[in-house]
């Protein structure tokens, strides 16, 4: 792992919005600042995930990796100790607080400042090659004269792309997906597709397809995506072939995206490492109220060069027209995984999130 920074102090800003992403984008992004020899305060308003998705994070089980709790009400003499960090980074324009602003800017020298970035959201569109790496001066408050700067990841050379671990290829060069497969659900259903989504509109067709059909293990996410699997359940029985899974942590959840033939994804995080297990896989966009997640959507599948009866079945899985396939046979899924193959080859020219992060902050210290 080449180390393309000197050993900085980061203070990682992450404010839970709903959902699993916020926390899950930044504990990965910890991890790789840390794996790089970075030490990191990691700002944090709900931990409740922490627990499950990242086992021993609260207890230090990193040690370059300190998880703080980020109250509603800051104090001034709470964050008076606190030394000076060099670089700071809010995810998703979470904006730090202004006690925690005046504090540090006490602590540095008229003329300079942290580096200040704003790690923003996940999209394909045109915008974000334009916006990315460029300056927000703060025209007032207590930053007031320093500059934010846009840091957007994304799927091309001019983007900051993805988070992606050095030992990525290795590791799921060493991993039993055999093994993984017969452990998760009857031998008897060749097939095995995993459902992590919010409630999608068609929902009831890809249940409808699955019931019944012997050959499929359906692997149900808990919290959203089993909530409403349930409720289509109703009073039916549950087949045998389709299995509740447990809450597991990231490493476990890669697993399951790796050792299936088709996943089903949502959000920003899980879409990312769908496209690194390089299987087939469907993505639920996280819907915004003006509708902006389909043009999002539309880039993404451009960038993808889905097939057109991928690209269908995106639409109609967000409830923006398209249709379902005549069926979800292997060999669709063959052809589906090997769009996401060709797509991840194409990102793993790119450099990585956490790299392209550091090489701007050392540019701009
Ligand atoms: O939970 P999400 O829908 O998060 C969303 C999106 O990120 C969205 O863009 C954002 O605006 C919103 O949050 C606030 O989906 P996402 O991003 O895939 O995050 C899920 C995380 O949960 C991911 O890091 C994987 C992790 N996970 C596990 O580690 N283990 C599990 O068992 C499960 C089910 C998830």
């Amino acid at each position: 792992m080449p180390n393309v920074a000197p050993p900085l102090r980061w203070d990682i800003f992450c404010r839970v919005i709903d959902n699993l992403g916020d926390v899950g984008v930044c504990w990965r992004l910890c991890r790789e600042l840390a794996h790089r020899g970075q030490q990191v305060r990691l700002w944090m308003d709900q931990t409740d995930a922490l627990p499950w998705m990242a086992p021993g994070a609260l207890e230090g089980h990193w040690p370059a990796i300190r998880i703080l709790k980020w109250e509603p009400q800051w104090s001034h003499e709470r964050y008076a100790q606190l030394p000076r960090s060099d670089v700071w980074a809010e995810a998703f324009g979470c904006e730090p607080p202004e006690v925690f602003i005046s504090q540090q800017r006490a602590l540095w020298p008229n003329g300079q400042a942290p580096v200040w970035v704003n790690l923003e959201y996940l999209s394909a569109e045109p915008y974000v090659e334009r916006m990315h790496r460029l300056p927000s001066p703060l025209m007032s408050g207590p930053a007031q004269g320093w500059t934010r700067w846009f840091f957007y990841p994304g799927f091309t050379s001019a983007t900051g792309g993805l988070l992606r671990e050095s030992d990525l290829p290795a590791r799921q060069a060493a991993f039993d997906r055999q093994a993984w497969r017969n452990s998760a659900a009857p031998a008897t259903t060749p097939t095995r597709i995993s459902l992590f989504c919010y409630e999608p509109p068609a929902l009831p067709w890809l249940l409808d397809t699955l019931h019944g059909n012997t050959d499929t293990a359906l692997l149900i996410t808990p919290g959203r995506a089993d909530v409403a699997v349930q409720h289509w359940l109703g009073q039916r029985p549950s087949p045998p072939y389709w299995v509740r899974r447990p809450l597991v942590d990231q490493t476990g959840f890669d697993e399951m995206l790796w050792a299936c033939d088709l996943n089903f994804v949502r959000g920003e995080d899980s879409l990312v490492r769908a496209l690194w297990a390089g299987q087939a896989f469907v993505w639920q966009i996280y819907p915004q109220d003006d509708n902006a997640h389909h043009d999002k959507l539309d880039a993404f599948l451009d960038w993808l060069d889905a097939p057109a009866d991928l690209s269908d079945l995106h639409r109609f899985w967000n409830g923006m027209g398209g249709h379902p396939p005549p069926d979800l046979s292997p060999a669709r899924l063959r052809e589906w995984a090997s769009a996401t193959q060709r797509a991840r080859a194409r990102l793993l020219e790119q450099e990585d999130l956490a790299t392209q992060l550091l090489g701007f902050v050392m540019e701009k210290r």
